[in-house]
């Protein structure tokens, strides 16, 4: 069986990454009990890299119909406009009544995650990290799981074989990994590489993962330990609220699987779509509805500057006459009211590369600001927001214009000044 998802209008085209995208979804069957996390079964999961599930023969994932699926999503909308899509997911499915499910054997998905069980599983992969070129969490943090348990394993509750698998990653990502332990011994059973179409390399969502190949199985034991990490990209730009997802198919115990202690089993996988047309405006290009606030002259900043339907109201990059100053050591708290709208539009200011005046794209703006700062999701209602609507500059900046965007809406930019 498989599975591949997609987001689409109702005439059924797809719409550009850079106007709106599936950031991550999550299907749940509610029949059963996750075998990583107090939750429903999750067995599939997908963001804008649109990765394709397929079990290899002779595996299937039995479905019946009185099983209730739950699809948990996040939609990102970059533009104010309100739009309709439909998230579709295909399903290769073999009636077990067919010839071609004589002797079919079952799978269950392991639900990998370096932030196992959380309802946001995210953690930062900031600028500099790691060895300031590549990060891997969770083995480069610091205290990643205070003293709680390794949220990146998982104990093997029966033998069986591994028989899939691949990685979620968002913009920034590099690879994720899977391990198995036994007896103090650890083994390299798969990394899912991120190969990027992106001309500007590890920075968007034009991207594609691999899978393994069909004749990857791996056989495990009850008491092995599997582990995942995941590696961003460390020196171009900061990524924020980022995932590291492995969800592994395993079946009952048969087939041809191999030893991962004796065989090297992490042979390299295969991609299972190219280049997707809706990733194909890249940004970066000239755009005179930004100006160069660089060159604007300073004015005295308000203590707090609202952000109010999606306009910084002192030094926006659509409509500044003067950039927002403060002296050396002094500060600027950002408010923002939009939050209070519906269910609250979230905005960040986060800093960019001076000037930052581009045309946005889905590699456009990024987090690369020489000094790095991070407002987090200005909003309520616990996360993916900050949990607070305000967020004051640090105090430690040298002078310099600095200029920033929302995470959420890269059409918003902006700058404020810091003078001697
Ligand atoms: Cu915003």
């Amino acid at each position: 069986m498989g599975i591949r998802p997609n987001l689409v209008y109702d005439d059924g085209s797809i719409p550009g990454v850079d106007v709106v995208h599936l950031h991550h979804g999550v299907w749940l069957n509610l029949g059963a009990p996750d075998a990583t996390a107090a939750l429903p079964q999750r067995f599939f999961a997908s963001g804008e890299e649109k990765t394709a599930m397929l079990l290899p023969a002779p595996y299937g994932y039995p479905y019946s119909t009185t099983d209730h699926w739950v699809l948990n999503y996040m939609l990102h909308n970059l533009t104010p406009e309100a739009t309709q899509v439909w998230v579709t997911y295909d399903i290769d499915i073999i009636p077990a009544d067919a010839p071609e499910a004589v002797g079919m054997l079952r799978a269950r998905p392991i639900w990998m995650d370096v932030q196992n069980g959380k309802g946001y599983p995210v953690f930062d992969a900031v600028r500099g990290m790691g060895d300031g070129v590549t990060y891997t969490y969770p083995d480069q943090a610091t205290a990643p799981y205070g003293n709680g348990p390794q949220l990146n394993e998982w104990v093997a509750d029966a033998d069986g074989t591994l028989i899939a698998t691949a990685g979620h990653l968002h913009p920034g990502g590099l690879h994720t990994d899977l391990y198995v332990e036994r007896d103090g011994q650890k083994a390299h059973a798969f990394r899912s590489e991120a190969m990027y179409y992106e001309p500007a390399g590890a920075v968007s969502w034009d991207v594609s993962m691999t899978a393994t190949m069909p004749d990857w199985q791996v056989s495990v034991r009850q008491g092995d330990t599997l582990s995942t990490t995941a590696t961003y990209d460390s020196g171009l730009a900061s990524w924020y609220e980022s995932m590291g997802i492995m969800v592994v198919w395993m079946g009952e115990t048969g087939g041809d699987a191999d030893d991962p202690f004796t065989t090297a089993v992490d042979t390299p996988g295969m991609l299972t779509h190219g280049h997707l047309a809706e990733n194909d405006n890249h940004g970066g290009d000239l755009d005179n509805r930004y100006l160069d606030l660089t060159a604007l002259p300073s004015a005295p900043a308000s203590a707090t500057i609202p952000i109010q339907d999606w306009v910084y109201t002192e030094g926006d990059m659509n409509y500044a006459v003067s950039v927002p100053t403060v002296k050396a050591g002094e500060s600027i708290t950002y408010e923002n009211l939009d939050a209070n709208i519906g269910k609250g539009q979230w905005h960040t200011i986060t800093a960019c590369a001076a000037p930052c005046n581009r045309s946005t794209g889905i590699a456009y703006p990024l987090a690369d600001g020489p000094v790095i700062f991070d407002s987090g999701e200005l909003g309520l209602g616990g996360p993916p927001t900050a949990d607070r609507t305000s967020w004051a500059i640090p105090t430690d900046l040298p002078p310099g214009t600095y200029t920033y965007f929302c995470r959420i809406h890269p059409i918003m930019r902006g700058a404020f000044r810091v003078e001697e």
